[in-house]
């Protein structure tokens, strides 16, 4: 193999887990540890090799657990840190590594850093967190993503001074200028390296760095809201404080380290990656998850255009994660594919067969191996998620059109995503023998594990085949991209090449049959996988099934 910098953390396949959903092991309705323990033979059975939990600490739940009490314990809703450790330890035993989400820009209102920094304004604490006090005027504006009004700045009578939150009024966010709260954060990290865990998440990191001062807003802000978000993310001091936590916590340890973000640019991304800048392992972009984030869907040529630009920015050096779907957006299926009763199964093969052959770390969200869907929401008051709520008394505020909302909110909700694990068909899907905390999807009657089992075609058995492929295949992991058929309405087609070693890969993103003219130079020697029954083409034609994916060997 030529000078590829093979590493474990760019072979793996990550398989992320919602724990309050996953499993429930004891009828309280809400996942835990032990329901993941009683699985891990199930997630082995996937060929996944990594898993990335999220947050699992004590918490007051504002926002399912990414609002953090005590960073170095375990919410009792999910079991105990005698749990943990005999989870982390049957992962080991399988070849299973675990990796932690560290959400660290913010605390909860709840943890006692806030507690302590909240009571007085001479409190050793107070410096934890970012305060304005309110005799210097209104602080200038800045935007919060779940504050009812979007607006930051949250001010609070005890001490008479606002304090800034970028999520939720109970997530106040911590004041990483300050060195005492960068050694604690490397503290905590260090404990759970210690434990032997095997990576770190970083949550929304590309927030954290911010000017002290809070100066006004540049004037291209005023255009577009996103121009806010840009302006508030990438402070330069965000590469200072990777490079400090890299001496203090990573070079210590053989980890996998990804962020939530890769910044405004690619430049920026590469900043946060790149080996010889001692930063972080990878990161992982919005632009791809952007693509189909409203009612009017995407096309192809605008999802095939944001993946390529990220490929060819990262051909030479840098490595970046690769996935469609987690915690914070709609299920795969209902965005990209097609969640009818005929096309879902074909479609959700189709995109976990482009997350597992593009260069990258793939991470697969639980649940898509099932291509489970979006769920039915009648009302407001189906809808668990502190975004989905605030968001939806700020429309009101407004005064905007509330079918149109609502539609919005519907197809685009967090919560679509996190309802609970389809095991079966029984009435709470396996899941838990109590309530679930989050209905669970009325479709799991037909979409479930135990009736994919017994298929082999079924979306689950071919997920395992092209874990499979991927092992089997280095060219899948390093090879080089190049796309082709770049006007094609229908198939994104790329190759991989390493070495002597190449493959080609068409999707038809579509409902509809797709003709295909291979040209000259593509010429198919074997088929590797495919969702539908395939042929070699002839005479370099063939014709692929609605949401047909292929992958040739060249
Ligand atoms: O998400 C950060 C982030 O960028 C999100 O605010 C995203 O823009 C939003 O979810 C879109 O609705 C991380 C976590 O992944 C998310 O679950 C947390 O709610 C958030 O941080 C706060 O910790």
């Amino acid at each position: 193999m030529p000078n590829i910098d093979r590493k474990w953390w760019k072979e793996a396949v990550v398989y992320q887990i919602y724990p309050r959903s996953f499993k429930d092991s004891d009828g309280d309705g809400v996942g835990d540890l032990r329901g993941i323990i009683e699985k891990l033979d199930y997630i082995k059975s996937l060929g996944v090799d990594t898993v990335w939990l999220t947050p699992v600490y004590p918490s007051p739940n504002d926002d399912n657990g990414y609002d953090v009490s005590d960073y170095c314990g375990i919410h009792p809703d999910f079991g105990s840190m005698a749990d943990f450790d005999e989870l982390l330890e049957g992962m080991h035993a399988r070849g299973i590594r675990l990796v932690m989400d560290i959400v660290v820009n913010h605390s909860s209102d709840e943890h006692p850093w806030f507690v302590q920094s909240r009571s007085s304004r001479d409190n050793p604490y107070r410096d934890y967190y970012h305060w304005w006090p309110a005799e210097k005027g209104k602080p200038n504006y800045r935007y919060s993503f779940f504050d009812e009004d979007n607006n930051a700045w949250q001010y609070d009578a005890t001490t008479d001074a606002y304090y800034l939150h970028y999520f939720s009024v109970k997530q106040p966010d911590l004041n990483w200028d300050n060195p005492e709260v960068r050694r604690e954060v490397y503290k905590l990290m260090n404990f759970w390296a210690a434990k032997g865990v095997d990576g770190f998440r970083l949550d929304a990191f590309q927030l954290v760095a911010k000017d002290p001062e809070f100066p006004p807003l540049p004037e291209s802000c005023a255009e577009d809201i996103k121009h806010v978000i840009s302006y508030q993310a990438m402070d330069p001091k965000v590469h200072d404080y990777l490079q400090e936590m890299h001496r203090e916590v990573f070079s210590k340890y053989d980890l996998m380290t990804v962020a939530e973000g890769a910044g405004n640019t690619f430049a920026d991304a590469h900043a946060l990656v790149d080996a010889e800048r001692n930063e972080l392992n990878m990161a992982y972009h919005f632009d791809g998850v952007h693509v189909g984030s409203s009612l009017a869907g995407y096309t192809l040529a605008e999802f095939r255009d944001v993946y390529t630009r990220w490929e060819e920015a990262f051909a030479e050096k840098g490595w970046l994660a690769i996935y469609l779907a987690n915690h914070d957006v709609p299920r795969m299926v209902s965005k990209y594919g097609n969640d009818s009763p005929a096309l879902r199964a074909a479609s959700a093969s189709l995109l976990n067969t482009f997350v597992l052959s593009m260069r990258g770390t793939p991470y697969v969200y639980y649940g898509d191996e099932l291509g489970m869907t979006n769920t039915e929401f009648e009302g407001i008051a189906d809808f668990q998620d502190i975004a989905a709520r605030n968001s939806h008394k700020k429309a009101l505020k407004d005064g905007v059109d509330m079918d149109t909302f609502m539609a919005q909110l519907k197809h685009l909700s967090r919560d679509n995503s996190r309802t609970p694990m389809q095991w079966d068909a029984s009435p709470n899907a396996g899941f838990s023998s109590g309530t679930p905390w989050l209905r669970v999807n009325p479709n799991h009657s037909e979409i479930n594990v135990a009736v994919q089992e017994n298929h082999a075609t079924s979306p689950l058995n071919y997920f395992r085949r092209l874990v499979q492929l991927r092992k089997d295949h280095p060219v899948l992991v390093y090879g080089s991209y190049q796309l082709w058929l770049p006007e094609h309405e229908q198939v994104y087609a790329y190759s991989r090449r390493l070495d002597d070693a190449a493959v080609l890969v068409l999707l038809n993103f579509s409902d509809a049959e797709a003709s295909v003219d291979l040209p000259n130079e593509l010429v198919p020697q074997g088929l590797l996988i495919s969702n539908l029954a395939a042929a070699l083409p002839v005479a370099g034609k063939l014709v692929l099934q609605p949401y047909q994916a292929i992958i040739f060997a060249l």
